[in-house]
């Protein structure tokens, strides 16, 4: 019998260009090596200029898909995306809290990168004190973490803050990607309950891309389910999610999409490990 690839459990909203979401997360794992499991939270309606509308899936039928592949495979890590719903944020919470001992990578989508909304005030407090005390690793965006993070204080929270500010909330580690700062490069930092673990800098590349988050938090998810320690699957995934942006494509009149398969393409155009800093 040939041996089972690392299985990832994927909570995530379909996107039909392929670019983020669910598709994004499936072409991730499989190109790391995992056998993607999928329940859908809600489909969307979306090209890669827009998002035009989001149509949660019920909160039972969410709950029966994954119910119904988690009692007949073990899974080795879940990964987290759009929920869709305040109800699917409570019936997912309620889902991983029967495997505690699987690591849990939290993408905590809050708008997609054109600034559609993808969630709610009353679904970022859930997420908040439902899913933050069972994450592994939060992996926000900077103005998502200042958002999930939101104190009183009147100037905005730095990153360092934020973190300190998810992790009270009961994250165990919070990656904070740099794109969405006015910064020449991107610096994302990881931290973890003493402070900054990781600091990384990459060149900033031109485009604008849709999918990019999903595809970090795919390829850390691949990482971890595959035997890595959190500080090298953070390494790695980096490095891929860099490379599949900078053999990104623009199949539409929007944003590029990311790459997954860049290693696959054998016409030699791909951008290679040498074209990384
Ligand atoms: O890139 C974040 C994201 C995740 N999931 C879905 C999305 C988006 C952004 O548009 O549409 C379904």
């Amino acid at each position: 019998m040939n041996p089972t690839p690392p299985l990832v459990l994927v909570f995530a909203a379909s996107d039909p260009s392929s670019g983020a979401g669910l598709q994004a997360d499936i072409l991730t794992l499989a190109s790391l090596g995992c056998h993607p499991l999928t329940a859908v939270t809600a489909v969307t309606v979306q090209d890669t200029a827009g998002v035009e509308s989001v149509h949660p899936v019920d909160a039972d039928i969410l709950e029966r898909q994954a119910r119904r592949v988690l009692e007949d495979v073990p899974v080795a890590a879940f990964k987290i995306g759009v929920l869709g719903s305040l109800a699917n944020v409570v019936a997912v919470a309620e889902i991983v809290s029967d495997y505690p001992d699987v690591p849990l990578i939290f993408d905590p989508v809050l708008a997609s990168g054109r600034g559609d909304e993808l969630a709610g005030e009353d679904m970022i407090a859930a997420l908040r004190e439902l899913l933050l005390p069972q994450t592994t690793l939060l992996t926000p965006n900077a103005p998502e973490a200042r958002r999930l993070a939101e104190g009183d204080d009147e100037s905005e929270p730095d990153a360092a803050e934020c973190a300190r500010r998810l992790i009270a909330y009961g994250a165990q580690h919070v990656l904070i990607t740099g794109t969405h700062e006015n910064t020449l490069q991107v610096v994302n930092r990881l931290y973890g309950e003493g402070g900054l673990l990781r600091r990384d800098v990459w060149e900033r590349l031109p485009g604008s891309y849709h999918g990019s988050g999903c595809t970090l938090a795919s390829a850390i998810a691949a990482c971890i389910a595959s035997g890595a320690s959190l500080e090298d699957a953070v390494r790695d995934a980096q490095d891929y999610t860099w490379r599949t942006l900078a053999n990104a494509f623009r199949p539409g009149m929007g944003q590029f999409v990311p790459d997954r398969l860049f290693w696959a393409r054998d016409d030699g155009s791909s951008a290679t490990e040498a074209d990384a800093p």
